[in-house]
């Protein structure tokens, strides 16, 4: 057996240490996290073990790592991919670790632009604290009712600002960390400039709790938004919305924030399956985009100027604007609920692939073709963060098919596929959800041997025992295989 069950006398040090709502093996307090929320994969786990402040975190770690136990990180359980169900080598004898009771916001400061908050901080909640202080953290995603801290750091998420201040990797400043010996990495010192060598925080954001176990971080802020302008535009082609990005950004510099895409067939589904909602403009264009841009009270003006320029040029079909707070949220909406819309539909092999941005236009082209010609009937969908060369690159089952029967059958191929397309165009099979359990395969078969060697020497050299999420990221030990 790889990973050993945990001995009823390590489960009773935990229970010593951290008392009865830190450790449960009540199989009903653990079912609501054994299973993704895709609902595409159930694990198992010999407890869940909650640890309320760094020193338990740290105790909980090298208690497992005495005896070589495995962890499962986990927070708000959002992961698109399965990086935090215990699955796999581990199965039924992992600790399940939640973080959801480190949940305290330690400190805002205006003067450092930073807020430090621990690693079961919800997104959203986050948010409402830093507002509190007039400032903001500019991070935002549909699943911001859910996600935390140690998991967005941990997935090095993305969503859909990041046009303008990059994803968590640009927006954490320091990190709270236990290492998978249970020794702590204490870097939360607000530091915009550290050059010690190598920079561990940035190690452990994106690795998805392969590498230790996130506790808490230094966050960057950036000024409250003092007015935004929101609009929705239709486009006639891909090559319009990037001409029309750039052009913006031209005029508007820095103040787009966000610039997101949704194909025709996407705000259908929207306008299908989403109650109260309904088309913003008055004809269907192929192609939408929602742009938000921030600045002082001309800045909608400033939009609009732009836009109205962009539609005389032929650059752009048509624009409704927001012009008020409720009409952005209803624009916002039509882009946020589009997984959910799609879900609703039915079945689909998700992806969330980037190229090159001034290549995504062709690429979106030519991997539809591709796949329907490798998959008939099948049918792509391609949404999403545009400006960042990402688009969620989705494809959905045949219409009329059983599609549950179909995703069982073809999905992981379809995947293969759109991820083998999108390396060979230059670009990444994942850059904003990661690779989790769902990806491994892919990832393994993807990665240049030099790349994979050099992660899994880190991993070596930093989890020698390898506790920490075992079957997620990273190829399986030899001796996790399954036979
Ligand atoms: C989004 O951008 C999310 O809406 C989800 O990353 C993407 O459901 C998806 O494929
Ligand atoms: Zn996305």
């Amino acid at each position: 057996m790889a990973y050993p069950a945990p001995s009823a006398r390590c489960l009773a040090d935990l229970a010593e240490r951290l008392g009865p709502a830190g450790l449960t093996t009540d199989p009903a307090d653990l079912a609501p996290w054994l299973t993704d929320w895709r609902r595409r994969l159930t694990g198992a786990a010999a407890a869940l073990v909650s640890p309320a402040t760094l020193e338990e975190a740290a105790f909980v770690v090298a208690r497992a790592a005495a005896d070589g136990i495995a962890i499962v990180p986990q927070g708000g359980n959002s992961s698109m991919v399965g990086g935090a169900t215990p699955a796999g080598p581990a199965e039924g004898r992992a600790l399940l670790v939640s973080m959801r009771r480190m949940r305290a916001i330690r400190s805002v400061s205006a003067g450092d632009n930073a807020v430090v908050a621990e690693a079961g901080v919800v997104l959203a909640d986050l948010h409402a604290a830093v507002a509190g202080a007039g400032r903001r953290f500019p991070l935002s995603l549909a699943a911001k009712g859910n996600a935390t801290v140690g998991g967005l750091i941990s997935t090095n998420a993305g969503g859909t600002q990041v046009l303008r201040f990059g994803p968590m990797r640009s927006l954490v400043l320091g990190l709270e960390a236990v290492w998978p010996d249970g020794s702590v990495l204490h870097g939360l010192a607000p530091l915009r400039k550290d050059n010690r060598g190598y920079d561990l925080k940035q190690l452990l954001i994106g690795a998805e709790g392969t590498l230790g176990l996130v506790t808490a971080a230094t966050l960057r802020l950036v000024p409250a938004i003092e007015s935004r302008a929101v609009a929705w535009i239709g486009l006639r082609s891909a090559h319009d919305a990037l001409t029309l990005l750039r052009g913006l950004e031209d005029r508007l510099g820095e103040a787009v924030e966000s610039f997101e895409l949704v194909p025709a067939e996407g705000l259908a589904l929207v306008l299908r399956h989403i109650p109260d909602t309904r088309a913003p403009l008055g004809e269907a264009w192929p192609w939408n985009v929602l742009v938000e841009a921030v600045g002082d009270g001309a800045v909608a003006d400033r939009l609009q100027v732009a836009l109205i320029d962009a539609i005389a040029r032929g650059t752009a079909g048509d624009a409704a604007f927001a012009s008020s707070e409720a009409q952005a949220d209803a624009l916002w909406k039509l882009r946020e609920s589009l997984s959910e819309a799609e879900a609703r539909d039915g079945m689909a092999a998700k992806h969330d692939v980037a190229v090159p941005v001034a290549a995504m236009p062709d690429f979106m082209a030519s991997a539809s073709q591709a796949v329907v010609e490798r998959f008939p009937g099948t049918r792509p969908i391609a949404f999403g963060h545009l400006g960042d060369g990402n688009v969620h690159f989705n494809v959905r089952a045949p219409a009329g098919s059983d599609d549950r029967a179909w995703f069982a059958a073809q999905a992981s191929a379809v995947s293969s596929f759109v991820h083998g397309l999108a390396t060979e165009a230059g670009g990444t099979m994942s850059a904003e959800h990661g690779i989790g359990r769902f990806k491994r395969g892919d990832f393994v078969a993807l990665t240049d041997p030099a790349r994979m060697r050099a992660m899994l020497a880190i991993k070596a050299a930093l989890d020698p025992a390898g506790i920490m999420n075992p079957g997620a990221l990273l190829p399986l030990a030899e001796k996790d295989e399954p036979q």
